[in-house]
């Protein structure tokens, strides 16, 4: 079948709201594209467990640490997957992980920010979470079978790490002056980054056009950004707290949340490698990279040995 005849067949597919699967055919840039968005997905969920696996030692409680536990180890068990999902595609997970630490590759810029305090542990699972679950649940939309199918399972997760976040925000908001401070602080700090999380305005999306098009993405950076302002804006309210920004306002003749200009300038360079935690990010991935190596090769040795046996 020529090429003009297969894309034809892809893209009524798509508009059919049915699946591409993995050994169907699909257009280069489809792949290329979705590789691109998977992977850097994946290497967000792992990195992503810096800066919570920092407070596992200081929780304040037997419960909060075990619930923290929980979080980081689900939150690995999400980067795995996606590698899985990424690896469907032809990509290899060992030019992935490459790609991650030496810094080619992309992750949500939120994660150079520092976890100061543990309030931090609240508005990152309020906020970060829950910014990650508003995009994640348009995404079990996305044409690519097996990431669609992959996000059903993250998003459940995601669900339980958004109201833990969201309950330890709500102890300290009951708790003394000092705690309901550093929860305000929290929201402060994590606010205008966890904006950034849905990408760059439209007009400056790179991949957007496209991504719409065939699919990959079902909904706008805008559109979902605006979803998680109006599904947070009445939580922060019912807590007493002041909201992150002064512009912050319901527009009834747009029907959409007012705020103030996002700093893209610190965005964009902190996608570029230059964030407040970039360097110490990936000197922490290698470091558990290269110390973990005795773990693969134990686990490489031992499925050689069994695949012999059982020949
Ligand atoms: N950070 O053309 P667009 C989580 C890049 S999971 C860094 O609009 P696209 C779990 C973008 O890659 C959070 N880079 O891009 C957790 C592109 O660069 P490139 C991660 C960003 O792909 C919670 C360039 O800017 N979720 O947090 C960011 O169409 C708590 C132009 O942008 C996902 O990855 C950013 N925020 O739309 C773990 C979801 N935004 O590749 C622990 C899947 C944009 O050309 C604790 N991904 N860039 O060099 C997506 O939905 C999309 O990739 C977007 C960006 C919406 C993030």
């Amino acid at each position: 079948m020529d090429v003009s005849k297969e894309l034809e067949i892809f893209e009524e597919k798509i508009q059919k709201g049915e699946k591409i699967e993995p050994k169907d055919w699909m257009p280069d840039e489809y792949r290329k594209n979705l590789i691109r968005m998977i992977s850097q997905h994946a290497h967000s969920e792992i990195v992503g467990m810096l800066p919570e696996g920092n407070w596992i030692t200081r929780a304040p409680s037997l419960r909060r640490k075990l619930i923290l536990i929980a979080k980081v180890q689900d939150e690995g068990g999400h980067g795995l997957y996606l590698y899985n999902t990424a690896e469907t595609l032809g990509a290899r997970r060992e030019d992935m992980i490459e790609a991650l630490h030496t810094g080619k590759a992309k992750y949500a810029s939120i994660f150079n920010y520092p976890s100061l305090t543990w309030a931090d542990m609240g508005a990152i699972g309020w906020l970060v979470d829950g910014a990650a679950m508003t995009n994640q649940v348009s995404l079990m939309r996305t044409s690519y079978g097996p990431y669609s199918r992959s996000m059903i399972r993250i998003c459940k997760e995601e669900a339980f790490h958004n109201r833990q976040g969201y309950e330890i925000i709500a102890t300290w908001c009951n708790g003394t002056e000092e705690q309901k401070q550093m929860a305000q602080d929290a929201l402060d700090r994590w606010w205008e980054p966890a904006l950034m999380m849905f990408g760059p305005e439209d007009k400056d999306s790179t991949h957007s056009a496209q991504s719409l098009k065939w699919k990959i993405k079902v909904e706008g950076n805008e559109e979902l950004r605006q979803r998680f302002i109006a599904m947070t804006v009445p939580q922060i309210e019912a807590r007493g707290l002041r909201l992150p920004d002064p512009n912050l306002k319901y527009n009834p003749e747009t029907k959409k949340y007012d705020y103030s200009r996002i700093n893209w300038e610190e965005f964009f360079n902190v996608i570029k490698g230059n964030g407040f935690m970039n360097r110490e990010r990936l000197r922490d991935r290698n470091k558990a990279h290269n110390e973990g190596l005795w773990v693969r090769e134990a686990a490489e040795a031992y499925s050689k040995k069994h695949s012999s046996n059982n020949k």
